[in-house]
């Protein structure tokens, strides 16, 4: 019986793939790749964007060997940044209800 987090591990590695294998190098995401991930996995993030040039900003903040593609490991580096940012989110509701 696989853990929790072994499952989560298991989820981020899939939902890349799903993603960079459409295209080109099957082991990075171009930008369409990208756009297609973002608009199919965060969409109430993208939803109540409004800014025409997001996709290539994220793109340009992801891609930190400047390949213009987004690997496993720069993929990775945001998701642990939103995590961080939904967990900032989830304490502070939680001290609140303490209160
Ligand atoms: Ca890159």
């Amino acid at each position: 019986m696989p853990t929790q987090l072994a499952m989560a591990m298991d989820t981020l590695i899939r939902v890349f793939h799903r993603y960079s294998c459409k295209e080109g190098d099957r082991f990075k995401l171009n930008k369409g790749e990208l756009k297609m991930l973002l608009q199919q996995e965060f969409t109430d993030f993208l939803l109540c964007q409004k800014d025409p040039q997001l996709v290539d900003k994220i793109m340009q903040d992801l891609d930190a060997n400047k390949d213009n593609k987004v690997d496993f490991n720069e993929f990775v580096v945001m998701v642990v940044a939103l995590t961080v940012a939904c967990n900032d989110y989830f304490v502070e509701q939680l001290k609140k209800k303490g209160k």
